[in-house]
């Protein structure tokens, strides 16, 4: 029997959800229209459960509103990948498919995957069937579940990157909805007549307030920004093995301009649990969410804002009586970085790993440039792994001596060899933004290379070219390339125009503050050679530039999320 509801009171996803009949909605009507590119309003919201968003071209929405076309409608595609970890044959699949039914790129995301731009209405369901006969599927990418699980991606860096992927594995394929929507619709899989009923036993009919996602790190490395995500695992090693993981909830970063009751937020480390007890305390941390995320509004749904409500120790008192038992105390752990190291590393596993940058995590042929069919040869010849980094950017994993020489001689076939890059741009990170992304006030991705050419004329002149800072940016304070965990971020506010954000730290631990508010590139270029000039002269040793600035007081360091300011 179904549940006496006051559907005033909720958000309207609320009741799409409920209504969707476990994630199936009118998605087989909508795809069968011919009249429309799109799918109807409550399909969206659906479909993001199945991994695909609706979006327009937006550099042609003018254009077309004048023609009096509808806009030029198509579909993001995103995979689940626990851990980013693809076969070469998964690689030409994702490949072929971008050239069949895509717009020719690949996006590597932050968060390990992949994503398709430009697919069709009509090309959807192809798109994901095939992906279907590399074993990929898109189920949960994206809605109000547990998104995909991300773990440290580097095997050069820990013997232990086999053991953390397969946990993040079974962590997504713990917390997956167990609705047969998926395959019904995009795989032609039939209900045997009489057969049970969906159910969603985690989940319940109404799934999650909102989007909830999961990262487990090895430190060192803080590659997957643990405190950004609503429910981290730091690994603990002793004596040759992990023995457990410090448990960190309620990190967070989307916020909106203009409601400071929005923030980002970095995680609380609640306690400590045993390896084998991860499973049960991903779930029940998920349960309390469950049942006291805010479901009214859906800008106060994340787990951080539900923790700041019920205060951290409520919060832990409800997930323990979950459990039956009482998380261990947290047990010291020291992290370093939350980037990429590039180049060739040896791994305890003898094997060769090649961290290789991607800028903005975008894949494409461009000019002599060929990045992708380069990607493409290489995925023919090695037999090692793809892995995709929390960083968008990609390690060639596992190859021996004679493959390791077959890809730098096919990298620099096609003019896409490993070059020497600034320590600023190592650590970059831009969003999509446009012309794909709906949110996007400004550009990210496609400005954001030319704007660190600008800043590195910069830092060359004082002598600081190698010297790593961490920057990103976004178009829109969402936060989808974590900027307000940057030692520089710039948040995009309207065309040409952004936020500058300081004093992110280096390991990815400490939320920025508002520096200057919408400024154009020349104010940027100009506030921040003042700054960089003093950090030449007056850094202390090793100082890092997110430091710097707080010791230097260009901005008041921020302790907590509720204390952040747009
Ligand atoms: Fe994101 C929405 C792209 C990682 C916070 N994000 C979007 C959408 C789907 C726009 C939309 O809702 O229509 C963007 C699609 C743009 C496009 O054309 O591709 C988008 N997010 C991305 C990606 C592709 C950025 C990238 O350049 O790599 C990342 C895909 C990750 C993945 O594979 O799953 C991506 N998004 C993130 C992250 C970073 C992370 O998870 O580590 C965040 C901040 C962390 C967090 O969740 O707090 C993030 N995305 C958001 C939000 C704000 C959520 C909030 O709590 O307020 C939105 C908007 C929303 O949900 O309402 C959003
Ligand atoms: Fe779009 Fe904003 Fe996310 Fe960038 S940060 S991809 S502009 S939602």
């Amino acid at each position: 029997m179904k549940e006496t509801i006051d559907w005033k009171e909720l958000s309207e996803v609320e009741k799409l959800k409920y209504e969707s009949n476990f994630l199936r909605g009118t998605l087989v009507e909508s795809l069968a229209d011919p009249i429309t590119g799109a799918i109807s309003d409550g399909d969206t919201q659906i479909s993001k459960f199945h991994g695909i968003y609706q979006q327009t071209d937006r550099d042609l929405d003018k254009e077309r509103k004048h023609q009096k076309l509808e806009p030029a409608y198509s579909f993001l595609i995103r995979l689940r990948m626990p851990g980013g970890k693809f076969t070469p044959a998964q690689w030409l699949k994702m490949d072929a498919l971008s050239d069949k039914y895509a717009n020719g790129t690949l996006k590597l995301t932050t968060r390990q995957t992949f994503q398709l731009h430009g697919v069709l209405k009509k090309d959807l369901k192809n798109t994901i069937s095939e992906m279907n006969e590399e074993l990929l599927d898109t189920i949960a990418a994206c809605g109000d579940v547990n998104r995909n699980v991300m773990s440290h991606a580097n095997p050069a860096e820990s013997p232990f990157h086999a053991e953390v992927i397969h946990l993040a594995t079974q962590i997504s394929e713990h917390l997956m909805p167990r609705t047969t929507a998926y395959h019904e619709i995009w795989l032609d899989k039939k209900l045997v007549a009489n057969s049970k009923q969906d159910e969603e036993p985690l989940y319940g009919v109404r799934y999650l307030p909102r989007k909830f996602k999961i990262a487990v790190i090895i430190p060192p490395n803080n590659d997957c920004d643990v405190f950004s995500q609503d429910l981290g695992f730091i690994a603990i090693v002793e004596k040759d093995r992990i023995i457990g993981y410090n448990v960190v909830v309620g990190g967070g970063l989307g916020s909106t301009f203009g409601m400071p009751e929005t923030y980002p937020r970095t995680g609380t480390v609640i306690g400590y649990c045993e390896a084998e007890q991860v499973i049960e305390v991903a779930e029940k941390v998920l349960l309390v969410q469950r049942d006291n995320g805010d479901r009214k509004n859906r800008k106060q749904a994340r787990l951080k804002y539900t923790i700041d409500r019920m205060g951290v120790n409520e919060f832990k008192t409800e997930v323990e009586k979950l459990l039956g038992y009482e998380l261990q105390k947290e047990k010291p752990y020291k992290l370093e970085k939350n980037g990429d190291d590039y180049g060739w590393k040896k791994g305890t596993d003898n094997k060769w790993h090649l961290t290789y940058f991607v800028e903005g995590g975008r894949v494409r042929d461009a000019g002599k440039q060929q990045l992708k069919t380069a990607l493409r040869e290489i995925a023919q010849t090695i037999k090692g792994d793809f892995i995709l980094t929390g960083n968008q950017n990609l390690i060639i994993a596992g190859v021996n001596a004679a493959e390791k020489k077959q890809v730098d001689g096919i990298f620099k076939k096609y003019g896409v060899a490993p070059e020497k890059i600034s320590g600023l741009r190592k650590n970059s990170i831009a969003c999509v933004a446009l012309p794909t992304c709906p949110l996007a006030f400004a550009e990210a991705e496609r400005y954001l290379p030319d704007l660190i050419t600008k800043i590195e004329g910069i830092l060359n002149e004082f002598g600081l070219l190698k010297e790593e800072i961490v920057i990103r940016m976004t178009g829109c304070p969402n936060g989808c390339g974590r900027p307000y965990l940057a030692e520089i971020g710039l948040i995009g506010k309207s065309p040409g125009y952004y936020n500058l954000y300081l004093g992110g730290n280096f390991n990815g631990t400490r939320l920025n503050s508002l520096y200057k508010a919408t400024i154009s590139e020349e104010e940027i270029l100009s506030e921040l050679r003042t700054i960089i000039a003093d950090f030449a002269k007056n850094r202390n040793a090793k100082e890092h530039f997110g430091d710097f600035v707080i010791r230097k007081e260009y901005v008041e360091e921020i302790r907590e999320g509720k204390e952040f300011k747009h």
